[in-house]
């Protein structure tokens, strides 16, 4: 359609069917792989006839997705479709069909997106990142596995590296079983955020690779919602850990409600024993989810750590930790008629529990709530670095994988939910400030003419978030350091005193005295770029200070596991200094995560959650076109539609490129622009394929630079081979 398909480098290079010669080199035209059913409706939503249609767009995405094609790219960003079904389109076969192809070849896929990035550090060292973005059980950790997937498959191998993609891939299913969990919304959630960079040498193998993590959402330790879970690896270890083991771990073979902490949904607590019964039945339906077998992924797991490099003993001290966090849990705590609280529970834990004693009931559950928490998530950050440190961190050049939390809505929002939206809103972020707002900048910078696309920018809510002084956070934290009657309803009120009336901020007060219902008294709503949320403010202040006891904490020195040990330094005893918040120290990371991002060169996957019931086939269009919406992808599409694809600084297009033209081959002695204007005119580029501006060229079609790229490719093999004659010959 709007795209060049009769290029004049195309005439030279391609005959669909046939081997053709140029100049000595010959290749095989790929677009003849491309069958029927892959050309259901537009394979680039570039080409839709009614580009600036909603339905249309919609229409589009719902014709694929009947075929299983659930892809389809908005130019190089790749738009997914979760088909909540296994397709057969992962196999090596599949991979080998995408390896150093272009984009516009052949059907639109991951393993595409995979190798373009690739290609980008094979042959230019460019470090690149993807990111993939889209709400909860859209799909993205599935889409991050098939991509390192395929470059421990695909891309070459040092021998003595080898151990690298094994290790690679199996961090995946160790850190899955601690930092992932069942809710509501995916029966496998990410609990924490996580960026991995793969490290390639200068061959193209990956020889490394380096794991960032994020704020895990440890509150799930010691309570989950109605219909969730704990961390998968509470119930891998309880069903299949050997007798001997869970012996050893002073853990019975049972059904996991025996656990306090697995049973511990959120109910009020006085209610807790006339609803024991009646919450074990519901446990026990609830224990097992039917897309998950504990079974089997304790086997992966297990065989995981061997590849990892943990040997017997360090995995025992690894699965005592899992199994003293259920005994924390099993802790019971009587009072005495003194009001004193005393610890009933006669196990070895009872000396550990005398130290928190003299409080009273409920500071002493929270005190070992905390500490529970506190064990979990470190030994998780502990897990992350053992991995790196299997992994072997080189310094060379990198594709970052970013798989996050996504996008979050329950009935009950809390601490959690407003950490992960606001990372979210900050990725939304990034992406807009790469491609929306930076694309079109540069464009006025360069001066190519150019319409503007409106766009909405949601700058507005990041900055109510972490805004200095006057963000959320800031005032969630000057709560947490406030002294005196500090509380979850007085940081409610300071926020209203600060962000009532703007425009994405509201509580039940309305601003003519009256209450406004969708909105509970312990509540504030975020209007977020993807839809809105009630968050309630209890325990935002308890979880924000994460404290714990310093006498746990000396306890927790002491201890003889020797992973414990490293979680709990001495050196924290002595520091006098107040730890950052939860808040502060994720938004802090977050910045860190920008910084990294921002540096390297992005691809984009945007994933799209086709139903609430997890079901295959199943196209709810309400839901989609929401996502559609608020993933920003018609402005995408318009701001990719009128703009270019492309754009090289006129020293590297014309330094990569100048074989392909006599009058700049070996070099270009005159100007830069100059030289860039005959090598496109010696390309025969159509006036509508491209512009120069200022000091870049512009290519609006990726398949104009494909096109190039495959030419350039021969005539290096052409260069190559009259060398080699030459050289003979002398
Ligand atoms: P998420 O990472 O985006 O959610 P997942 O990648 O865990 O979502 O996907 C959720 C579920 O959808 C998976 O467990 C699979 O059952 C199914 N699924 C996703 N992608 C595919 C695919 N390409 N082929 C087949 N099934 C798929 V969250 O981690 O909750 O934000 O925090
Ligand atoms: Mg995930």
């Amino acid at each position: 359609m709007g795209v060049a398909s009769a290029h004049p480098i195309q005439m030279v290079l391609t005959d669909p069917l046939l081997r053709v010669g140029v100049e000595g080199g010959v290749r095989l035209v790929m677009e003849s792989t491309l069958s029927a059913r892959d050309r259901v409706g537009v394979q680039d939503f570039l080409l839709l006839e009614n580009y600036t249609s909603e339905a249309a767009f919609i229409e589009n995405l719902r014709r694929r997705y009947k075929e299983n094609l659930i892809y389809t790219y908005i130019g190089s960003v790749l738009v997914s479709v979760n088909p909540y079904k296994e397709l057969e389109i992962y196999s090596k076969q599949h991979m080998e069909r995408y390896r150093g192809v272009n984009f516009y070849e052949i059907s639109p896929h991951i393993f595409a997106l995979a190798d373009n990035s690739y290609r980008a550090v094979r042959t230019e060292r460019r470090d690149q990142c993807i990111l993939i973005s889209g709400e909860s059980g859209a799909g993205k950790t599935e889409a991050s596995k098939k991509i390192l997937q395929y470059y421990t498959t695909m891309c070459p191998t040092r021998h003595n590296t080898h151990y690298i993609r094994e290790r690679l891939l199996q961090s995946n299913p160790v850190l899955e079983a601690f930092g992932n969990a069942k809710t509501l919304r995916n029966d496998n959630s990410s609990r924490f955020g996580k960026y991995m960079d793969v490290q390639f040498d200068y061959k193209g193998a990956p020889i490394g690779g380096h794991i960032i993590n994020y704020l895990l959402e440890k509150s799930r330790v010691v309570h989950q919602n109605h219909g969730e879970r704990s961390f998968h690896i509470f119930y891998q270890l309880l069903e299949s850990g050997d007798n001997s083991l869970l012996t050893r771990l002073g853990l019975q073979k049972t059904n996991p409600q025996h656990y306090h902490y697995l049973v511990k949904v959120c109910v009020c607590r006085t209610f807790v024993m006339i609803f024991t019964l009646h919450i074990i039945y519901i446990c026990n339906l609830l224990f097992s989810v039917s897309s998950i077998s504990d079974k089997h992924s304790w086997k992966i797991v297990t065989k995981a750590f061997t590849v990892i490099g943990f040997n017997e003993e360090e995995v025992e001290e690894l699965l005592k930790v899992v199994a003293s966090v259920l005994h924390l849990g099993n802790m019971q705590f009587g009072v005495d008629e003194f009001e004193e609280t005393h610890v009933t529970t006669d196990t070895q834990l009872k000396y550990l529990a005398e130290m928190i004693s003299p409080l009273n009931l409920d500071q002493v559950l929270s005190a070992r709530d905390a500490l529970a928490k506190a064990i979990y998530g470190r030994t998780f950050t502990w897990l992350v670095q053992k991995i790196n440190q299997s992994l072997a961190f080189q310094c060379s050049s990198v594709i970052g994988l970013l798989d996050i939390y996504g996008f979050e809505v329950f009935q009950q929002n809390s601490f959690e939910q407003f950490c992960i939206n606001y990372c979210n809103e900050k990725l939304q972020q990034l992406f807009i400030e790469l491609t929306l707002k930076s694309e079109q900048e540069e464009y006025e910078a360069e001066g190519i003419g150019w319409e503007t696309v409106e766009y909405f920018n949601n700058k507005i809510i990041c900055d109510l978030v972490e805004e200095k002084f006057r963000g959320i956070i800031a005032i969630l934290d000057e709560e947490c350091l406030r002294p005196g009657d500090a509380s979850d309803i007085t940081f409610l009120e300071k926020l209203e005193d600060t962000l009532g009336g703007h425009a994405h901020f509201v509580t039940h007060k309305l601003a003519n005295g009256k209450t406004r219902k969708a909105v509970g008294r312990e509540e504030f709503r975020l209007l977020h770029y993807a839809g809105e949320v009630n968050y309630n403010v209890t325990g935002f202040l308890d979880k924000n200070n994460d404290l714990l006891y310093r006498n746990l904490k000396e306890v927790m020195c002491q201890s003889g596991n020797q992973i414990v040990k490293q979680c709990f330094h001495p050196d924290e005893l002595i520091d006098q200094r107040r730890p950052e918040t939860a808040a502060t120290q994720f938004k802090l990371s977050l910045a860190g995560l920008m910084d990294i991002l921002i540096l390297k060169e992005p691809s984009y996957m945007r994933c799209i959650k086709p139903n609430n019931g997890k079901q295959p086939g199943q196209f709810e269009e309400v839901l989609i076109r929401h996502q559609v919406k608020y993933l920003g992808l018609m402005e995408n599409l318009r701001v990719r539609r009128a703009g270019f694809a492309y754009r090289r600084s006129f020293e590297a297009f014309l330094q990569r490129y100048k074989p392909l033209c006599p009058d700049t081959w070996p070099n270009w002695r005159g100007q830069l622009l100059d030289g860039v204007s005959t090598l496109v005119k010696h390309l025969n580029y159509k006036p509508e394929e491209y512009r120069l501006g200022r000091t870049k060229i512009f290519i609006r079609f990726p398949k104009t630079l494909f096109l190039t790229e495959d030419a350039l490719e021969i005539r290096k093999k052409t260069i190559a081979i009259t060398l080699q004659k030459c050289w003979r010959g002398y």
